[in-house]
């Protein structure tokens, strides 16, 4: 059984969660593998690629969560805004519990106030962890739809999902620098064209890209009600209303009194990248964390088409046309 110093060690499990662990266990051997991006093994899982906490993790939510109507779940691929989807969904529900100039994203990461669902189904080595949060509880996870267990996606009332997606050239762009952030220092930086090959090919954490992002907007569409589909690019052009739109889906639209106050304004202030990017929380390195990945790496350059200073005309046009291929006869247009 794999665990590491981030997971908990065997002896702490509960009896559900060693079976599952078996179960996993046993399970990944025979699944396709390929290199991960920076460190670890790729493992193909029921069509995505996936690395083993993120299949433990789907594996023990399946066997052992129990949702609540009340939680929310913030889902990305990664690199799509998960850090600034969170930073927003978190200020809107708890927006009348805290002061906005001293607010607990001025001290926190996002990550810390929307914890990722994978990792802390871990915790404890039983749902006992989960099962304490206060609700409404906020997760974030980077698991396609299809993982999750009928429970949490059938049922109306159990839970909803709040997904961004963004531009495939931005989003490839963004992992690549990603990782080679994380890439351990005694391996080659991986390549430009070497990455995009593989990205192309939809081998990227969480990937196939296009297969995660249209089956998160297949249930917007059956389930509008459990599922808001949300474009980073039109977050960025319309934040007020998009902020809106959230709070809405979310149950808690905003009180002409807010309005009057200005609260959407100030969500939208202090999520912005230049606010997030310089909290000193944010500009924390991961030797101060004792995690694999610094604060600070969450933060690049948060804009729109940066993918222009990268990838050359025909790299554009090859991801182009292969999100329109993926897409063809979907009736969903990244457009
Ligand atoms: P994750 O999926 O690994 O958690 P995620 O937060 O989605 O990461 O990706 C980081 C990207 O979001 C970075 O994009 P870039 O590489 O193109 O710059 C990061 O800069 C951007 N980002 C982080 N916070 C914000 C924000 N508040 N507003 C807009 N973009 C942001």
């Amino acid at each position: 059984m794999e665990t590491s110093k981030y997971f908990p060690s065997v002896e702490t499990l509960d009896e559900g969660y060693q079976k599952t662990f078996k179960n996993c266990d046993e399970l990944l051997p025979t699944l396709p593998q390929t290199k991960g991006w920076w460190f670890g093994q790729l493992f193909q899982y029921h069509g995505f690629w996936i690395h083993i906490f993120g299949i433990r993790g789907s594996m023990l939510i399946h066997d052992h969560f129990k949702p609540r109507s009340t939680d929310i779940v913030v889902a990305t691929s990664p690199k799509c805004g998960t850090t600034w989807l969170r930073a927003l969904v978190f200020s809107i529900i708890n927006r009348a519990s805290f002061d906005f100039s001293d607010h607990p994203l001025r001290k926190a990461n996002p990550q810390d106030l929307v914890p990722f669902f994978e990792k802390i189904i871990h915790k404890d080595g039983s749902t006992s962890f989960v099962d304490g949060i206060p609700s409404p509880r906020l997760l974030s996870t980077h698991l396609p739809y299809s993982l999750f267990p009928t429970r949490m996606t059938d049922d109306t009332s159990a839970c909803r999902f709040v997904y961004i997606y963004r531009d495939p050239k931005d989003v490839f762009v963004s992992k690549w620098h990603f990782a080679n952030k994380l890439r351990p220092k005694e391996l080659p930086p991986l390549s430009l064209e070497e990455t995009f090959d593989l990205f192309c090919k939809g081998v990227s954490h969480y990937g196939p890209f296009w297969d995660h992002v249209l089956g998160y907007w297949k249930a917007s569409v059956e389930s509008p009600k459990k599922v808001l589909f949300l474009k980073y690019e039109e977050v960025k052009k319309e934040p007020l209303g998009c902020v809106r739109k959230v709070a809405e889906f979310l149950g808690v639209p905003f009180t002409p009194e807010e309005e009057n106050k200005e609260i959407v304004e100030q969500i939208v202030k202090l999520c912005s990248f230049e606010s997030m990017s310089n909290q000193d929380v944010n500009k924390l390195d991961k030797r101060y964390q004792q995690r694999p990945v610094s604060n600070s790496d969450f933060f690049r350059k948060g804009e729109v088409g940066d993918w222009v200073n990268h990838l050359s005309p025909q790299m554009a046009e090859k991801l182009d046309q292969i999100t329109e291929q993926k897409l063809q006869d979907t009736g969903f247009n990244f457009h």
